[in-house]
């Protein structure tokens, strides 16, 4: 029994949880909620395994809100899987609810659930075996296929504004303006790039405002990270991390996978000579991807692909340089300037994309 954390052992025992808490400890690389990885011990002897998590209330105002969503969505995607014939245990989240009703537990002002373990898969920080990759592409394009028919009204919008780059931009230039921890002086390569692309932040906004591409039920954080794939088939057999599910853009979907995991450097390598874009990984996540939408993208997707992953990046790459430049209180840092290492790296990315830009739109043109 992991002795130094009582708070955790008292607040997981609220949960139906089965057998005897055996361990509880720290769990994964999210960048968000604080995760836990909890040990039952069951009369069996066998162990059960689940995730305790305590969700970022700075980053989601509105838990109850959030926790709607989740629980909607799970239960939707539990019945198409039963549906399909699959096993909802293993393909979707599941949620351990508060003995005596309830999805989360408010604790002295922290907000704590808990979900079944994703047994017999991983979770990857970087793509290991190109295949991998593709799965995961299939998998998430499959995941917004399933949820097309999702009620999207009835959905909270857990983070406003998301994905609206142009309002990520507007939030950028105040940073950059009022400078609260006197760091623009130092990163002014940085902002310059930023600036220098403004115009590109309108592209998807606009076409969203204009009906030109459909606003779907989307993921909105597809990172490699956020996908669990099968020790055995290698297949992506669960999406997890669905807090950010709400309407969006399939290019959203799509193009935070590609900034990730296109990658051929990790998210906060230092040695910027490691970052380029993958044209082989680009291409095998394109043909996952769109194969896992079961053709439900339109053309003008399609065609918008390669703009998606660039302003994916660009825009998380100006998120990451706003949170530098505002003291680091929006994602979890391991080191001063992870930020700044983490945003260099997206724009070392999108400068490598517009470099291959030609490759990139003949690649997903061959789709249409
Ligand atoms: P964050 O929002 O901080 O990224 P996540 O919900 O993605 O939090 O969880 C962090 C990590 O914990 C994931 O990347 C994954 O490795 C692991 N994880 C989360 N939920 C489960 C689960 N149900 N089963 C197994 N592993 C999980
Ligand atoms: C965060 O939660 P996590 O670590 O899967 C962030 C994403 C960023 C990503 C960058 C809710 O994802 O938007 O793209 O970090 N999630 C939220 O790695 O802000
Ligand atoms: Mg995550």
């Amino acid at each position: 029994m992991s002795k130094e954390n009582p708070e955790l052992l008292r607040i997981a025992e609220k949960f139906e949880i089965m057998g005897e808490l055996e361990n509880v400890e720290p769990h994964g690389n999210g960048h968000i909620n604080d995760t836990f990885l909890l040990t039952c011990r069951l009369q069996s002897d066998e162990t059960c395994k689940y995730i305790l998590q305590r969700m970022n209330h700075e980053v989601f105002k509105d838990p109850k809100g959030l926790m709607e969503n989740v629980t909607g969505v799970t239960t939707f995607l539990r019945k198409k899987i039963e549906e399909h014939g699959g096993d909802p245990e293993r393909e979707t989240l599941n949620v351990v609810p508060v003995r005596g009703g309830g999805s989360y537990l408010e604790v002295d002002g922290g907000f704590w659930r808990i979900y079944k373990f994703v047994e017999g898969a991983d979770s990857f920080d970087l793509v290991e075996r190109p295949e991998d990759f593709y799965e995961s592409a299939v998998a998430f394009g499959h995941f917004q296929k399933l949820l097309a028919d999702y009620p999207a009204e009835t959905l909270h919008e857990t983070i406003p504004n998301f994905h609206n780059t142009v309002d990520r931009l507007e939030k950028f230039k105040k940073a950059v303006k009022e400078d609260s921890m006197k760091r623009a002086a130092q990163v002014e390569e940085e902002i310059r790039f930023v600036l220098d692309r403004e115009g590109d932040c309108h592209v998807l906004c606009d076409l969203l405002a204009s009906g030109e591409i459909p606003l779907r039920v989307t993921h909105n954080d597809t990172k490699l990270n956020n996908i669990m794939l099968d020790h055995v088939t290698r297949k992506g057999i669960c999406v997890i991390d669905l807090d950010t599910v709400m309407s969006g853009s399939a290019l959203y979907d799509y193009g935070d996978s590609i900034r990730f995991g296109a990658n051929t450097g990790a998210e906060d390598e230092k040695d910027l000579s490691k970052i380029s874009c993958d044209l082989e990984l680009f291409a095998l996540y394109t043909k996952g991807f769109i194969e896992g939408c079961g053709g439900s993208l339109t053309e003008k997707e399609i065609r918008l692909l390669p703009m998606g992953a660039k302003l994916m990046t660009l825009e998380c790459g100006m998120r990451f340089l706003t949170d530098y430049l505002e003291g680091d209180h929006y994602f979890k840092i391991h080191r001063p300037e992870h930020n700044l290492d983490r945003c260099r790296t997206q724009f070392c990315m999108v400068k490598d994309m517009e470099d291959k830009w030609k490759r990139m739109q003949e690649i997903t043109e061959s789709y249409l």
